[in-house]
């Protein structure tokens, strides 16, 4: 594999990053998770402009234009043969000397590695999965902004562990007035009825890019949409209930805290939305190869 650093392709055993970044002292820095698939970038657009907003919040300035990026990922891509793979995308603060103070740090460090994902197993897809709600609440977004996709995801790993420990992949993040917020690397949708729920992003969410596809292809499946505060108890009397997120998809989930959702299994509006949302990732995105 070879992995983009600053404007060139170093092999994977020689891509490295100084022990004075921040990226690693502080987990100063901004990231992206991208797909590609059938030899095109997935929502490229969208995730260049998150990286952009998310570096505008943190008040680190990316070296480069949306085209150098976009420009960047593509060749990254086709320097590593991918056709379907993974991207992920790494801005640094940069190195910086031993306090806290970014600005000593002079040059942000661009990472891009492309390769390979790993995946839910099928059978979870076709099960559905079982998840909690679990005791550490997202960041209020007046400390640390869910909002911005940083480095520091501590946030989100201590609810993983805690999801893990109870036997399950995902966990349910509440918000400190109990709202659902979102899950730790993926966002929550509800469906009652004819009606699609997920949390306002208000709520505490990363504004994903797999939700918003979704919303899309709801209200053109003719279903309504709403964005209102949930709580545990709109959870367990959905009819269905999901996740999504560029890795994992859209996930049917069929028990959430020892209650079982709907039927127990997949619900067909599930089902729509997936088949949606395959035939829109094997049609669109940016080409790798001419
Ligand atoms: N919430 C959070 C906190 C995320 O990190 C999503 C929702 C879904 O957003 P998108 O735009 O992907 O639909 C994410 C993104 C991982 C991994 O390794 C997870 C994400 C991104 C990159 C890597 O689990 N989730």
């Amino acid at each position: 594999m070879k992995v983009y650093i600053n404007g060139e392709f170093c092999d994977e055993q020689n891509a490295k990053i100084s022990v004075f970044d921040h990226g690693l002292l502080y987990g100063d820095g901004v990231f992206e998770g991208i797909r590609a698939y059938n030899g095109r970038v997935f929502k490229l657009k969208e995730h260049i402009d998150r990286l952009f907003f998310s570096a505008k919040a943190i008040m680190l300035q990316l070296p480069m234009t949306h085209e150098q990026m976009t420009r960047a990922i593509v060749a990254a891509c086709r320097e590593n043969q991918i056709r379907d793979g993974y991207i992920r995308l790494v801005v640094t603060r940069g190195i910086g000397t031993l306090g806290l103070n970014p600005n000593r740090c002079d040059k942000p460090q661009v990472i891009i590695i492309a390769g390979k994902i790993q995946l839910y197993p099928n059978e979870l897809y076709e099960r559905g999965l079982e998840i909690v709600t679990v005791p550490t609440i997202r960041n209020l977004h007046s400390a640390l902004n869910p909002a911005i996709k940083s480095l520091n995801y501590l946030n989100n790993i201590l609810a993983k562990i805690e999801a893990n420990n109870a036997g399950c992949e995902e966990a349910i993040m509440l918000n400190a007035e109990g709202f659902v917020a979102e899950c730790t690397g993926d966002n929550l949708f509800i469906i009652k009825g004819r009606q699609l729920l997920t949390p306002p992003l208000s709520a505490g969410a990363l504004y994903g890019i797999t939700r918003g596809i979704v919303m899309d292809l709801a209200r053109d499946q003719g279903l309504l949409v709403a964005e209102p505060n949930l709580t545990r108890y709109d959870l367990f009397n959905a009819d269905e209930c999901f996740l999504t997120g560029t890795g994992a998809e859209l996930i049917p989930v069929v028990k959430i805290d020892g209650r079982v959702i709907g039927a127990g299994k997949p619900g067909p509006l599930t089902h729509d939305l997936i088949s949606g949302y395959h035939a829109l990732t094997k049609t669109s995105g940016e080409p790798i190869y001419e």
